[in-house]
């Protein structure tokens, strides 16, 4: 009898370090043994190589080369990559009967032993809706936009598709309708709608229905299994449950996913500044409630705190963190197009320079690892 759960992942050279992320957070939660199965799409020797670190006496991870045969497929999707054309094979490359596939922006935050364990039957796989899909979008002619699942997390019934030669339809729809919007996605809801088993929300809960209600969602938001499907924590750290995210990022990884993500925060704001409007839309929007994430970047600075960074420098501006008050938001108005504007930054205000005889204020903000520093000249003609 076997007892463990088998986990597949696709990974090209862009998703290393999430993958690497979503299989620490189940080393971390899982009381299964794991079989983690890597499809690994022109992937470099070195990349190959950082999985190994994972194996344990409950952890085997199986890497299957691959050449990326789907190269050429059209794509209209930016964050869609032609790797994604796999989950067509898995079938055919794992001789399991039951696989429970996952994408690399995922993270396990709980057990997920009652999902792996749903008896699939003669059904295709167990899938959860995706509640954010924009419905125009889809290829509807043999769809239902309401019963749309995303392909992100899907518990698959290996032995059932291999039987009924799922992979030749799915084929030839491909074929059909080489590019639709969703990829992958909108070929497999088109073939495999009506035989799957629709799951609850908690087993591929969005970071983004953080940020509204749904009546579709439980009170209690169990969320077992996070997909970061359209946002992710590397583009911005305001996205909603970055701070979970973070606590599974490896302390290798550590120093450049803050750099990403601080660099990438810093910019938006220079942006403003310098006057492009739709940058400073983007951030108004971003920055939303501030009293919550005021709250959530607290919790964020208390795992970086706690976090054993090897990087020298970084350690040090975190030492140096720890001894300042919690973080703060500043407000600075400027005249963009004849109209009074508002920005607010986070930051901790490190130096703060008395006013001098010209009335300069100047402050600097350590935000993570950037330091941002604002000038702001007062007008005191009008005291003379
Ligand atoms: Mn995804």
């Amino acid at each position: 009898m076997d007892h463990k759960m088998n986990i597949c992942f696709i990974c090209d050279e862009n998703y290393v370090l999430l993958t690497k992320t979503a299989i620490n957070s189940l080393v971390k939660t899982q009381k299964e043994k794991l079989r983690i199965y890597i499809i690994a799409v022109d992937l470099s020797d070195t990349s190959v190589a950082q999985f190994s670190q994972f194996l344990s006496k409950n952890v085997e991870i199986i890497i299957l080369r691959q050449k990326n045969i789907y190269k050429d497929m059209n794509f209209k999707h930016p964050y869609i990559t032609s790797a994604v054309y796999f989950k067509f094979i898995i079938a055919d490359l794992l001789k399991e009967d039951k696989v429970l596939y996952l994408d690399g922006d995922i993270i396990a935050t709980d057990d997920i032993a009652d999902f792996y364990n749903i008896t699939l039957g003669n059904h295709y796989a167990a899938i959860v809706p995706d509640l954010v899909v924009e419905k125009e979008d889809i290829e509807t002619k043999k769809t239902n936009p309401n019963l749309y699942f995303n392909c992100g997390i899907m518990l698959l019934n290996l032995k059932k598709i291999r039987q009924d030669k799922l992979l030749v339809k799915l084929n030839e729809h491909r074929l059909k309708n080489p590019s639709t919007k969703y990829a992958e996605q909108d070929i497999f809801n088109a073939v495999c709608q009506d035989n799957v088993i629709y799951a609850d929300y908690r087993w591929n809960y969005f970071n983004v229905y953080e940020w509204k209600d749904y009546a579709e969602l439980s009170e209690s938001r169990n969320k077992n299994l996070i997909h970061y499907a359209g946002h992710k924590p590397l583009d911005n750290v305001f996205y909603p449950l970055t701070e979970l995210w973070l606590k599974y990022v490896l302390p290798e990884d550590l120093g450049i996913v803050l750099k990403t993500i601080f660099t990438k925060f810093d910019k938006q704001v220079q942006n403003c500044l310098t006057g492009q409007e739709n940058e400073f839309e983007k951030i108004k929007q971003s920055v939303g409630d501030l009293q919550k994430k005021t709250d959530k970047l607290n919790n964020l600075y208390q795992i970086l705190a706690k976090l054993n960074v090897q990087n020298m420098l970084l350690l040090q501006k975190i030492e140096h963190l720890e001894k300042r008050p919690r973080f703060v938001w500043r407000l600075y108005e400027f005249i963009k197009s004849n109209r009074k504007k508002k920005l607010y930054i986070l930051g901790i205000p490190i130096i703060k320079i008395k006013r001098n005889i010209r009335r300069t204020i100047k402050k600097i903000y350590l935000f993570g690892i950037p330091i941002w520093i604002h000038h702001k000249k007062k007008n005191n003609s009008h005291k003379t």
